[in-house]
């Protein structure tokens, strides 16, 4: 019985310690050694391999990352189940990228980085915290620690979610229906969805044009809910007036994109947060032992939802 490592040789060192104390019999193999695919029945991945089928004993595949989108469903044999990681290591890394990001949105740093260019000296009108609409597209692990996080500088707080959900404190929209309530009511929104069907483009120019003038936009989920011209658009009409973007698409933008160089645009490379190794062996491990235990890991990520 083994577990493939199929991810950075660096990483691999990490994981292959933790499981010879904690899983000492279990094979360990890292995807550049001789192994026998037969024996492997947990795989630690960014995405699935072409020949899957070659782990005719699979049980878990893991996704390296919380997203699981890159994997293709209709490739995996419906026994195996497919988990995303959750690890502390992404959560306080979200939690800070998402704090760093409401707080430049909300004190104008994206405008006093373009009067810097210019070498203009102007402080810029601001709003309080307590006047600032937060608003969350999604409502799971990372958006509900993040959200944590905020609560202490007093910003008014909203999610948006497919299902419904009560958070102390904070307004819960859900489902299509509520969507347009929770937009015309956000000041700076925060993409926290998954990439599905349904969200794949939901950032267009319809949701933009449902936001109060002078909205922000920070974008962490993935890049192709994004609708790139819509979102150039809105910021030149001046609808929209700063967006911070952690995901784009594609990744990375041509040379020549315009939002590169976009006055009212930060753009960061995909580093909002990044599994932590020692963490996220720990996290991997208690799922073994919950799946030999004969229950489901934490993580575990609904076909049929596709998250
Ligand atoms: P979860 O699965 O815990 O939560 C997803 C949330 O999105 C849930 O609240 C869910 O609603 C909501 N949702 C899903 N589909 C819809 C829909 N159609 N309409 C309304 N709401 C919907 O995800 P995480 O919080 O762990 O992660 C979110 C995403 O963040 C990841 O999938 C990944 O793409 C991205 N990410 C980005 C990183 C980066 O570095 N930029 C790092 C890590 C993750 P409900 O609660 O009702 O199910
Ligand atoms: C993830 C990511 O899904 O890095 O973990 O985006």
């Amino acid at each position: 019985m083994a577990f493939l490592f199929n991810s950075d040789a660096a990483r691999g060192a990490i994981f292959r310690k933790a499981f010879a104390c904690e899983l000492p019999d279990l094979e360990f193999y890292h995807c550049s050694e001789n192994f026998d695919p037969e024996k492997v029945r947990y795989l630690l991945t960014w995405s699935a391999p072409d020949d899957l089928s070659r782990f005719c004993n699979l049980e878990l595949l893991f996704s390296i990352g919380a997203g699981v989108d890159q994997f293709k469903p209709e490739t995996i044999p419906g026994h195996v189940k497919l988990v995303r990681m959750v690890e502390d290591g992404i959560v306080r890394m979200m939690q800070e990228y998402v704090v760093l990001g409401v707080l430049t949105l909300h004190r104008e740093m994206v405008a006093y980085r373009e009067q810097q260019s210019r070498g203009v000296w102007q402080a810029l009108a601001t709003s309080q915290a307590t006047d600032r609409r937060i608003g969350f597209l999604g409502l799971g692990m990372l958006a509900q620690a993040a959200i944590d996080r905020l609560k202490p500088f007093r910003f008014s707080l909203a999610t948006w979610s497919r299902s419904k959900k009560v958070v102390e404190g904070v307004a819960c929209f859900h489902g299509d229906d509520q969507l347009g309530d929770f937009l015309r009511g956000t000041d700076i929104l925060v993409c926290l969805l998954p990439l599905t069907e349904q969200t794949s483009g939901i950032l267009n120019a319809r949701l933009f044009s449902l936001l109060p003038a002078g909205a922000r936009l920070l974008h962490v989920g993935r890049g192709p809910q994004l609708d790139q011209g819509a979102l150039i658009e809105a910021l030149d009409s001046g609808h929209l007036a700063a967006a911070m973007l952690d995901v784009t698409d594609p990744e990375p933008l041509p040379e020549s994109h315009p939002l590169w160089s976009h006055p009212k645009v930060i753009i960061t490379p995909h580093i909002a947060s990044v599994t932590q190794p020692h963490s996220a062996a720990q996290a991997v491990i208690e799922n073994i032992r919950l799946h030999r235990a004969g229950q489901n890991p934490i993580g575990l990520v609904d076909r049929a939802l596709g998250y």
